[in-house]
């Protein structure tokens, strides 16, 4: 008998938190360390569904896109189950050999280069807002920054028509509550997401884009015979569907931290060429934009001692990971001093963020006119939370500056 149980495989842990809902998502921060101390593996008994939370388990699942794949969706819903709420990314929920077409042509439309040359015309955005909201000295820095400041210019580097934008808010987070369950989180903005779909559906139509925007890049890539004009409108779904909540947070999860630790914006202030980008890259270990993604496993797998069945849901906590103490000393300090790379808030491996330059770009330019403009930043008041099943997403975020 002993020998019996010594061979047993051990058992996974098993968890009754729901990390989708009210009370985990409005501080998910207070939970990932009993995330973290079940294991490398734990299985969510609510949703039946394996869970992980610690950073080397979840780089590696996010690495061995053959064993935890993104064809059968990236959220809780198994596509070979279920029918997809929409039809599925063509970058996002495929698998090789179509995703590494669809990423090549993508990946081609957002470059370096075409982000650099827009840089200027997007720094002299960044420029006006902050120099307008400095005389202010008190504002919202969520619905008066971070949310405006990408509207000003991705919407106008896609190439989007100019009526009906405000759709894309809505959008980005229904698509980011859908890869969770249907909850009430889910219900509530369904409804809207109804119109913005419509709305996003017919912008990325050829003839409703503009002639010079990234939108009809990707239908030059059509016409070289790259994609079909079908696939075409669907890449530029995920511009729109990806490039906009997760940017607004970002920049809204930046400011928070800066406002929270006024020792790091002076530190900032004191040598911007040195710390500026490293800044932003903190802020996304720090507080993840993207906090969870799904995989599914293709085959009987084995991960870390444990048997996983073919057809399992995997969900990984991507912003627990980077608050792993295993990985950074100190994790739960914001310190802009420390090499914050290595951190999943862009995922790792074959579906890391196609528009990861693009979030620097604009929290760069961002920061480039505020450091010279703005000596201080503090909280005027409780930051508001709105809650979304994958986002760590602010409602609002008063803040108080003293110019420069
Ligand atoms: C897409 C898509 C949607 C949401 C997120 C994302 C973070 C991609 O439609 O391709 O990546």
């Amino acid at each position: 008998m002993p020998e019996v149980l010594k061979d047993h495989p051990p058992a996974v842990p098993t968890l009754a938190v729901d990390p989708f809902g009210e009370e985990f998502l409005s501080d998910p921060y207070r939970w990932h360390g009993s995330l973290r101390e079940a294991g490398p593996l734990f299985w969510l008994e609510k949703y039946g569904i394996y869970g992980s939370a610690q950073h080397e388990p979840v780089s590696r699942a996010l690495q061995d896109h053959r064993t935890f794949c993104s064809g059968r969706g990236a959220g809780l819903a198994d596509f070979a189950k279920e029918e997809p709420w929409r039809p599925p990314s063509l970058l996002l929920e495929v698998d090789p050999p179509l995703h590494d077409r669809t990423r090549g042509l993508m990946n081609k439309v957002v470059s370096l280069g075409a982000i650099k040359k827009l840089q200027p015309i997007w720094r002299a955005k960044a420029e006006a807002l902050v120099e307008e909201l400095v005389t202010r000295r008190s504002f919202d820095a969520v619905t008066e920054l971070a949310e405006v400041f990408p509207m000003l210019i991705f919407p106008d580097t896609v190439g989007l028509p100019l009526e009906g934008r405000e759709n894309l808010l809505v959008y980005g987070a229904a698509v980011f509550n859908a890869f969770g369950p249907r909850n009430a989180i889910y219900a509530a903005g369904a409804a809207a997401a109804q119109e913005a779909t419509i709305w996003v559906n017919h912008a990325c139509r050829r003839e409703n884009l503009d002639a010079y925007g990234w939108g009809m890049q990707v239908f030059h890539a059509a016409d070289e015979g790259e994609c079909s004009e079908e696939e075409a409108e669907r890449l530029i779904r995920s511009l729109l569907s990806a490039g906009l909540d997760t940017t607004v947070n970002g920049i809204g999860n930046l400011l928070y931290a800066l406002a929270l630790y006024p020792d790091q914006w002076a530190l900032l202030r004191s040598d911007p060429q040195a710390y500026r980008r490293k800044a932003y890259e903190e802020s996304l270990r720090w507080d993840s934009t993207v906090q969870t993604f799904f995989r599914t496993t293709t085959c009987d797998a084995e991960f870390y001692g444990h048997k996983i069945p073919e057809g399992s849901k995997m969900l990984l906590f991507l912003a627990a990971a980077n608050r792993d103490p295993r990985r950074w000393d100190r994790p739960d300090d914001f310190d802009i001093r420390r090499l914050a790379s290595g951190h999943v808030a862009f995922g790792f491996g074959i579906h890391q963020c196609l528009g990861q330059m693009v979030a620097r770009m604009e929290a760069d330019v961002l920061l480039e006119a505020m450091i010279p403009r703005i000596r201080a930043i503090s909280l005027a008041g409780p930051p508001e939370r709105r809650l979304n099943n994958s986002l760590h997403a602010l409602a609002a975020l008063p803040v108080e500056i003293i110019p420069a």
